[in-house]
């Protein structure tokens, strides 16, 4: 009663309690007092009927063989030490919520598990910069860079970041992946993401060069995969996202992809405040990744034109092109791509007259703000980004609001 006053709680709130070193009479007489059950003291009896201090981990791995807690839960304990008869241990069922600390922040040696999203043609080195500079995991985007520009970004970056981590995001659909697989090496890249494809042909020579390897994936069975093929982590992108995008949505596919794998997850899709990154962590994810949001950073090289028609977005203004040619891609609503759009479901645009169409329409949105040839990709989210502002001030202001 005492321990559970101190740190108000009630003892319904306690999956167990576990008396450091008493006499089963005695906690018999204690759980008749707090009116709970004796199924609440998982206790170890020896034959003077006095209760050991080996209670707990034999109660752990008891916990563990019954399937009441498992690899990675959080468990709280409290000790209290209040005399013979009122040491207890306390295993709190609601553990207090922290997103600053997880795995991924170990792993990274991070401040805050955020990664901006490798976005191609758009996550340059300073935003990349800005990004880790601010304590997250800024992301350079190899797209289908040319080697000699992506070397440059990445040094550039790491003249920007003082030793802090930073990453490069191989899209392994770029017909130079391979030759950006072996530059991230040659260049001391410490993480490396990736999107479009399985990255298992790099992973060998990625993780030889210690390299953190956190793949994109858009199915638990992708996901599976990666862990058994080495992978730190995996990040579970939903089809919120802006881009290339899988069918499945962050908050069916986040969940599913923690209860497959034992590395840790991060989500991506459709978050871009602190509400989104508590959820995240409440399906059990450790860490975010954002892409739409940091479109409106200031240190965000994109085109002006790009920046304000995510800001002035509204919830209906995102639009998936390409389902028909099996590569769906999710864009701001423009005259362009709703043009696209009904031509592919009506017919009117042939796969072929899509490709050729959409050749280029990224650099085009991002360089020119080309509206009438461009393509602005965009997550479905971006109706909530309302502001150009600092990477830092989002971040910060993201994860002041996530932990309230
Ligand atoms: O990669 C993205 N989003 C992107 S990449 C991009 S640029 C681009 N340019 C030209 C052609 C294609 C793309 C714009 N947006 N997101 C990560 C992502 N990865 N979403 C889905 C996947 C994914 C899909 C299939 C990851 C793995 C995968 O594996 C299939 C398999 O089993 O091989």
């Amino acid at each position: 009663e005492q321990a559970c006053a101190k740190i108000e709680i009630s003892p319904d709130d306690l999956d167990w309690i576990v008396p450091h070193q008493a006499n089963i009479r005695i906690i018999e007489t204690a759980a008749k007092h707090l009116g709970v059950s004796m199924d609440k003291f998982p206790v170890y009896i020896d034959r003077y009927g006095n209760t050991s201090s080996a209670s707990i981990p034999i109660a752990f791995c008891d916990a563990v063989a019954e399937g009441r807690i498992k690899r990675g839960d959080k468990v709280c304990l409290v000790g209290f030490g209040g005399g013979l008869t009122y040491g207890l241990l306390l295993t709190i069922r609601r553990t207090t919520m922290t997103t600053t600390k997880t795995r991924i922040t170990e792993l990274l040696g991070i401040k805050y598990p955020i990664f901006q999203g490798g976005m191609a043609w758009i996550a340059e080195h300073t935003l990349a910069s800005a990004v880790s500079n601010a304590g997250g995991l800024g992301i350079i985007a190899g797209g289908s860079a040319p080697i000699d520009y992506l070397r440059d970004q990445i040094r550039q970056t790491k003249a920007a970041v003082n030793g802090k981590p930073f990453g490069v995001n191989i899209m392994l659909m770029s017909p130079n992946a391979d030759d950006l697989a072996q530059l991230v090496i040659d260049e001391g890249v410490p993480v490396v993401t990736t999107g479009a494809g399985n990255p298992g042909k790099y992973m060998a020579a990625w993780k030889e060069a210690g390299i953190k390897v956190i793949p994109v994936v858009p199915s638990v069975a992708l996901a599976k995969r990666m862990e058994r093929a080495g992978a730190d982590a995996v990040i579970a992108e939903g089809t919120e996202s802006g881009g290339h995008i899988g069918e499945n949505t962050t908050m069916c596919l986040v969940p599913q992809v923690v209860d497959a794998v034992e590395i840790p997850v991060i989500a991506a899709g459709g978050i871009a405040d602190g509400r989104g990154i508590a959820a995240s962590f409440m399906l059990g994810a450790e860490g975010v990744q954002l892409g739409t949001r940091f479109l409106a950073a200031e240190e965000c090289q994109i085109n002006p034109v790009y920046k304000e028609l995510v800001v002035k977005a509204k919830d209906t203004d995102s639009i998936v092109t390409g389902r028909y040619t099996g590569h769906p891609c999710r864009n701001v609503k423009t005259k362009f791509s709703k043009k696209l759009a009904s031509g592919e479901a009506n017919g009117t645009i042939t796969p072929e007259e899509f490709e050729e169409i959409t050749l280029g329409s990224l650099r085009k949105a991002v360089q020119d703000g080309n509206l009438e040839e461009g393509s602005f990709l965009c997550g479905a989210i971006a109706g909530m980004v309302k502001k150009v502002e600092p990477a830092k001030d989002m971040i910060e202001e993201m994860f002041a609001q996530a932990e309230e």
